[in-house]
């Protein structure tokens, strides 16, 4: 039973990202990033909610974005014929890169039985460090507040490589200029991404691609998402609650959050039994992005399960009636 379950509904969303990615795809480039997220967000909701389980969104991203209207915090998803789950989706991460061509824009849906994922409403940001498996047992929650020159000193003793063979992804945000200073200063490469960091967490977390660690503070919910497909892949991401700004503060406060609390992926989400699925919009490190065809277009994605550990990248042919309809 737990075998069709898990099955199903790895399967179930990765149509829900793929359908995104298609819809967002004729987007790439065009400057409407709003539009893009929309439109990329009906069609994950008309798919999911045909899904097999009922469904709960535990946290959405309309603190920061207002315009979010669909797939927002509390929201039922699913046809409630199904086990009951909770859910994070991110039906475009990286509008802007999307907007702007840039690589790695990415669909996502993640999923863990119902009551496991912390929901961490109202927080908007969190600060994250993500390691592989590889240098899992050698950082430890400490390794949120030491130095970066520490940190990676660790790492690289614990991979075999020299700190300045270490890659750091960082957000490029003006919140990280001492961060990115440090992590030069330590000797290793910071690669520094206008947006992005659920795929930042995915490089660090999977062994022998282009990024050793994730450093520094994006979204609550990407971190949510985040830590699901790092537990799945046998990484580390360690979090705290970081507001931004007074209000946020205030906000968390209120709400009776820990706001000195290192959170582990297991305070995150509480089971192993999480799925991950992701289907790239734009070419990048991670996955290649959607290509359009004289009468088709294809899609290139990535299902985590996080009990059997089994990774799968799926290369979809879509025949161009199905893509026509999406057409603008
Ligand atoms: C990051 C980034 C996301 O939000 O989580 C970022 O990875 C954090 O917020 O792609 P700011 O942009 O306000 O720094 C995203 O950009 C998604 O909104």
């Amino acid at each position: 039973m737990a075998e069709t379950i898990e099955r199903n509904l790895g399967l179930s969303i990765l149509r829900a990202t793929e359908a995104a990615a298609l819809v967002a795809g004729r987007w790439v480039g065009r400057g409407d990033p709003l539009a893009a997220d929309q439109a990329a967000a009906e069609a994950m909701y008309q798919v999911l909610n045909k899904v097999d389980m009922d469904g709960l969104i535990v946290i959405g991203e309309e603190q920061r974005h207002a315009d979010q209207i669909l797939l927002t915090s509390g929201t039922s998803i699913g046809n409630r014929q199904g086990p009951p789950m909770d859910v994070v989706v991110d039906a475009v991460e990286g509008v802007q890169l999307l907007a702007e061509g840039l690589p790695d824009a990415v669909s996502i849906v993640a999923l863990a039985p119902r009551g496991t994922m912390r929901s961490l409403v109202p927080s908007s940001y969190m600060l994250k460090l993500v390691v592989s498996e590889e240098a899992a047992h050698a950082i430890g929650p400490e390794a949120l507040d030491a130095p970066p020159a520490w940190t990676l000193g660790v790492v690289a003793r614990a991979v075999g490589k020299a700190v300045p063979d270490l890659t750091v992804f960082v957000l490029k945000r003006p919140r990280h200029q001492d961060l990115i200073e440090e992590i030069r200063m330590a000797g290793a490469r910071a690669l520094l991404r206008p947006e992005g960091d659920v795929v930042g967490a995915l490089l660090a977390a999977l062994p022998g691609l282009s990024v050793d660690v994730l450093m520094g503070i994006g979204g609550t919910a990407e971190g949510i998402v985040a830590a699901c497909a790092v537990k799945a892949v046998g990484g580390v991401l360690f979090g705290r609650l970081a507001p931004q700004s007074e209000e946020e503060w205030r906000q968390i406060s209120d709400a009776g959050l820990d706001l000195k609390q290192i959170l582990p992926g297991y305070e995150l989400v509480a089971s192993d039994d999480v799925f991950f699925a992701a289907t790239g919009i734009t070419d990048g490190l991670l996955l290649k992005g959607v290509h359009y065809h004289a009468a088709s277009a294809t899609t290139h994605s990535l299902i985590l399960g996080g009990t059997s550990g089994i990774r799968r990248q799926i290369y979809t042919d879509h025949p161009m009636g199905q893509t026509s309809s999406i057409r603008k």
